[in-house]
């Protein structure tokens, strides 16, 4: 059985005591109301990380992320993160190649295919962004497009590798613009996405590994999203802000 997972995004947004605030509501709500198979995962900023820590650590419901890594351990890299840093304050998840780190940092699929190496070997879990434009939507090449970033910036991993990624899905067109990708469509793309990995790897592989839709997922449209039978959670961008819209959509399943 794949792994159901509801992951905040929270981007650059909220101050430390809001972040506090935040997390012990969704902690203290995710308990009793969300499913025991759901996993949930909070990636704020990163000086967040260590006090989002503090009051996930001791549970077994609500994970730490990160929302970016570099690719080196450490050295003379100004304003940048490492995954050993990353891991040494608890966080077991890293979001890569979101895009809008693909387009205003200029992130290509080779770097991200580094990142997830070094994700992997700390033994942590990459949540691998991926998704297309308006235009690359309306141009009707959106399927290869995404595939090739994940034949790109995944297919060198082996087997045992590629079982630990987690992918998640993000139209450009759904992000921050109200839109949402219908279930049709999200479905379309999940069992593609589900299909090159078959064959690239193998069925079983591909069965195992969780894909999660992201772009403008919210309480109103997530059980339609995740009834889907390709789609495995989602990664939630602005209502992971508000505790109650986000156990709401973890409730989703
Ligand atoms: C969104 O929902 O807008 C996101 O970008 C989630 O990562």
């Amino acid at each position: 059985m794949r792994k159901k997972i509801v992951a905040g995004n929270w981007k650059m947004n909220l101050l430390p005591e809001e972040g506090k605030k935040l997390t012990s509501e969704i902690v203290n709500m995710a308990g009793d109301e969300v499913p025991n198979d759901v996993t949930l995962v909070i990636c704020p900023p990163f000086i967040h990380l260590e006090s989002v820590n503090k009051l996930t650590g001791d549970q077994e419901k609500v994970f730490l992320g990160a929302q970016n890594c570099h690719t080196e351990d450490s050295g003379a890299y100004t304003g940048e993160i490492s995954v050993p840093m990353l891991k040494a304050v608890g966080a077991s998840y890293v979001i890569i190649g979101h895009s809008e780190r693909r387009e205003y940092f200029g992130e290509t699929d080779e770097f991200l295919a580094k990142k997830t190496d070094k994700i992997l070997s700390a033994g942590m879990t990459p949540i691998f962004c991926c998704g297309e434009s308006l235009e690359q939507r309306e141009g009707g090449n959106y399927v290869s497009f995404v595939t090739d970033q994940i034949s790109n910036s995944l297919f060198h991993l082996s087997a045992d590798e590629i079982k630990k990624v987690v992918i998640a899905y993000e139209p450009i067109w759904a992000i921050g613009t109200g839109l949402t990708a219908s279930p049709e469509q999200a479905q379309e793309m999940h069992e593609a996405i589900r299909k090159h990995l078959a064959e690239k790897y193998n069925q079983e592989i591909a069965n195992s590994i969780s894909i999660l839709y992201g772009g403008s997922c919210k309480p109103g449209n997530a059980k339609e999203l995740f009834a889907c039978e390709d789609v495995d959670g989602g990664l939630i961008g602005g209502a992971s802000l508000k505790s109650r819209d986000f156990v709401d959509i973890a409730k989703s399943y």
